[in-house]
């Protein structure tokens, strides 16, 4: 018994390292709005780019402090934009989407606890299949508004 448990330890050290060696996808400007009050959900942004030449299929999973979260597309129907929900993204060899306001998104729902700015919450991905936790910081609402990219 306890050789399996130590073959079984080795076993998840040794995966958690390949996927460390071996990133799939890198994300950069990884942030979550705080949430308004009274309002119960919020909005995650983030750059996706698949570093590897085979493309990636990014799911999400959960999020720390939150009941619960979703991948968000933003549509426009009968004139006016709407939001549906995305069980997937692909990214193909090499390319970048940018989840960002008024476009792909991440939607959170549902605050366990107070998420205050500087807060740093935990977003649990699955990248082609393998988990994958990434840190996203929370931001003031009003700070995306001076970013030049969103004249
Ligand atoms: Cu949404």
């Amino acid at each position: 018994m306890k050789h399996l448990l130590l073959i079984s330890s080795i076993l998840v050290a040794s995966q958690f390292s390949f996927a460390e060696a071996n990133p799939v996808i890198e994300m950069t400007d990884a942030r979550i709005f705080a949430p308004l009050k009274g309002s119960n959900a919020t909005g995650g942004y983030v750059t996706l780019k698949n570093i590897t030449k085979s493309p990636a299929v990014i799911m999400i999973r959960k999020a720390k402090s939150f009941k619960a979260v979703e991948m968000h597309e933003t549509i426009e129907k009968d004139g006016r934009m709407a939001m549906q929900k995305v069980e997937q993204l692909t990214i193909a060899a090499g390319q970048t989407l940018e989840l960002k306001p008024g476009g792909h998104h991440i939607m959170l729902f549902d605050a366990t606890s107070e998420i205050k700015v500087g807060d740093v919450i935990k977003v649990d991905f699955l990248i082609n299949g393998t988990e994958e936790k990434f840190d996203f910081k929370v931001i003031d609402r009003a700070a995306q508004k001076t970013e030049p990219s969103h004249h």
